[in-house]
């Protein structure tokens, strides 16, 4: 932001007595990475709509880069909380940082480590870990977006490779990739996962314009024309749309986490300026309507912060369902979207201006509301575990 980042946290319920001492370090290491690094260049990286990739090695060094996975896998072996705090503070920052860490954590270490033979594990996953590599995760088609199962990339065998057709729509980071997982189609329609590497030809990445949301990130297309592949970048270990479902219950797993960092920093602004602009010669929070958007904030980010600590000791248990992990994604950024709007009526005409991170949040959040299942397609899969009852089919 334009001003300097005077962010302070708001921990109404006393959550960091629920944080063990390895989540509160690896919590106030990256907070203070965001208040050096992405603070004080972030509003200029949206404005120009250009990614700060230089800070991809950066995110690696401070291990946001898969904190859950295993550390011999170039992970961070932490928990599942610590995973989710991590991206809490670095969407607090902006949520095209945290993307830029799902991404590469969660949709492309990932499913390397989990479907992977040990040989691709070996060969990507240290590079992916430490940056030198940057991966991007294709699923969504211009045709096929909320129904991924419809998807039309496909491919067919050719001796010790496979051909590959077809293209992938709003892929985050598919520009300035190196390596791509690509979910597609074989000859019997099953989908498989598998490894591409940007020089194989056939294979390009066109970057998408005009994006007024998660400016800061990257985003494009993957185009494969006749894209000749090693059946050995294949992944062994899955097939079926389970395969990338399984990635993004990761992914939206940090999301939900991701986002009360965008709320915390908008109601953490909104409260500074209540008590610092006087209007009718008192400030701002005294009125009682400002108090009632403060109140509300704090419990709505106090609910969230609650839903989401549950979440992550259901996930360190390995019990935590696709269902409830929709909830929570669901739940959590609409609240921070909801937030962003009544903070940026709290600062007044300043909240639209880039003095202040509000607007580009609430921008970036309407990206958030849509990508790894939309709003509306988490409520019909929270309305389908507790009926029993299939709204998509
Ligand atoms: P359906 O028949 O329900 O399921 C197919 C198979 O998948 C299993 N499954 C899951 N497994 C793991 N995790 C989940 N979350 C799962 N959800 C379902 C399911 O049990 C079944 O397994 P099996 O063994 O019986 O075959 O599939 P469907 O075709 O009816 O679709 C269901 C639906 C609509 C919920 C699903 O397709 C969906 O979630 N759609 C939304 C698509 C989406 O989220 N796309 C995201 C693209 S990636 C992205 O946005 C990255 S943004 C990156 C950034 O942060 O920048
Ligand atoms: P559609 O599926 O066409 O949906 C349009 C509307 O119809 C939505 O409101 C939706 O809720 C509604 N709708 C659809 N089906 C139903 C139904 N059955 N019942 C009721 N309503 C329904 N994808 C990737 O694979 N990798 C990425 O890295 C990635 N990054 C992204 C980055 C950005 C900036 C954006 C914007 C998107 C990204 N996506 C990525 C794609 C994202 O996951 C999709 O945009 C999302 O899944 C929705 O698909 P869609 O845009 O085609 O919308």
């Amino acid at each position: 932001m334009s001003g300097s980042d005077r962010f302070q946290s708001h921990d109404y319920y006393l959550l960091d007595e629920l944080l063990d001492e390895e989540h509160l370090i690896a919590r106030d290491a990256v907070r203070s990475w965001v208040t050096q690094e992405v603070s004080p260049i972030i509003e200029d990286f949206a404005e120009r709509h250009a990614c700060p990739t230089h800070l991809f090695k950066a995110l690696a060094e401070i291990g946001a880069f898969g904190p859950s996975l295993p550390a011999k896998y170039g992970g961070g072996g932490m928990d599942e909380i610590a995973y989710g705090i991590i991206m809490q503070e670095l969407e607090r920052g902006d949520s095209g940082i945290r993307s830029m860490a799902s991404v590469q954590g969660s949709l492309v270490m990932y499913p390397i480590y989990r479907f992977g033979s040990e040989e691709q594990r070996l060969k990507y996953l240290p590079k992916l870990a430490s940056g030198e590599f940057v991966g991007c995760f294709g699923l969504t088609e211009p045709d096929q977006g909320s129904d991924p199962g419809g998807m039309h990339a496909h491919f067919r065998e050719d001796g010790d490779h496979v051909i590959l057709n077809g293209s992938k729509m709003w892929i985050t980071n598919s520009p300035i990739a190196d390596v791509a997982v690509v979910w597609a189609k074989n000859e019997e329609g099953v989908i498989q996962g598998m490894i591409l590497e940007k020089d194989m030809p056939g294979f390009s990445a066109p970057e998408i314009h005009g994006k007024w949301s998660l400016r800061a990130s990257i985003t494009g297309e993957l185009v494969f024309e006749d894209v000749r592949v090693p059946k050995a970048n294949i992944l062994p270990g899955v097939s079926g749309l389970k395969g990338p479902l399984s990635c993004l219950s990761k992914a939206r797993y940090g999301i939900a986490w991701g986002a009360i960092g965008a709320a915390m920093d908008c109601y953490d602004s909104a409260l500074r300026y209540s008590l610092e602009r006087e209007q009718f010669g008192r400030p701002i929070g005294g009125f009682q309507l400002t108090q009632k958007k403060l109140a509300e904030m704090i419990t709505e980010i106090t609910k969230a912060q609650l839903l989401a600590w549950r979440l992550g000791t259901l996930a360190n248990d390995g019990k935590a369902s696709p269902a409830q992990i929709s909830m929570a994604k669901r739940n959590n950024v609409l609240m921070a979207l909801e937030v962003a709007r009544e903070a940026r009526q709290i600062h007044g005409g300043m909240g639209i201006t880039n003095e202040y991170p509000i607007m580009r949040h609430m921008m970036n959040l309407e990206t958030v509301l849509t990508y790894e299942g939309t709003h509306d397609i988490h409520l019909l899969i929270t309305g389908m575990d507790v009926t029993g009852l299939n709204a998509f089919k």
